[in-house]
């Protein structure tokens, strides 16, 4: 049984960058949505008893567990993507994180443009993430549901571009949703503790 876990700040927290209404819906309805839809798949099955990074390890590429992991895989993103955001956010990472980013990228602001470039070329629904790879930081893109977890990367940072991350507060403007994530929103301290 998995629950959803509460968002790490209030409905309206991120206001004026994401608006309480989209995170409503983002974190009411469609992360909701997600658990409702996996604990009624795992129900009464071995995976009923196992933790969500188990189910997402269990299921990657099984046949027939596609939608065990997608919908396991999506509650576990959306958590991160929490986190990867917070009230007054932005600004530029430090510590260990800004030493890492001006060693693998060669500034903050070449990291951030490959991350906007990435999240900007996925096409249709998925993420952006600085990601772990082999002791270097690097910027991938996945589609729809699947995640760096299951692919044995260590993820730093998420950037949800499904159109229902923006699209109550952007239309179809996923440019200026990003500009506006890197902007207000980023979590670099996130970042740097999940590199610590
Ligand atoms: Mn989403």
């Amino acid at each position: 049984m998995i629950t959803l876990p509460d968002l790490p700040y209030a409905i309206d927290a991120l206001e004026p960058a994401l608006s309480a209404k989209t995170l409503g819906f983002h974190h009411g309805k469609h992360h909701s949505a997600y658990v409702a839809n996996l604990n009624k798949l795992i129900d009464g099955t071995d995976l009923a008893s196992k933790s969500l990074e188990d189910i997402i390890l269990q299921t990657v590429n099984e046949p027939g567990k596609a939608a065990i992991f997608n919908n396991a895989a999506q509650i576990w993103n959306h958590t991160f993507y929490w986190h990867s955001m917070k009230p007054e956010g932005g600004g530029l990472p430090t510590g260990q994180l800004l030493k890492k980013i001006n060693a693998d990228f060669g500034s903050t602001d070449s990291c951030v443009e490959k991350l906007k470039n990435a999240a900007l070329t996925q096409f249709g629904s998925g993420w952006a993430w600085l990601v772990v790879k082999n002791d270097k930081l690097e910027v991938i893109k996945t589609a729809n549901a699947d995640t760096p977890l299951a692919h044995g990367l260590k993820p730093l940072l998420a950037v949800d571009v499904w159109e229902h991350a923006y699209y109550l507060d952007f239309q179809n403007a996923r440019g200026s949703y990003l500009d506006a994530f890197f902007k207000n929103l980023v979590n670099w301290d996130f970042g740097q503790s999940n590199l610590a």
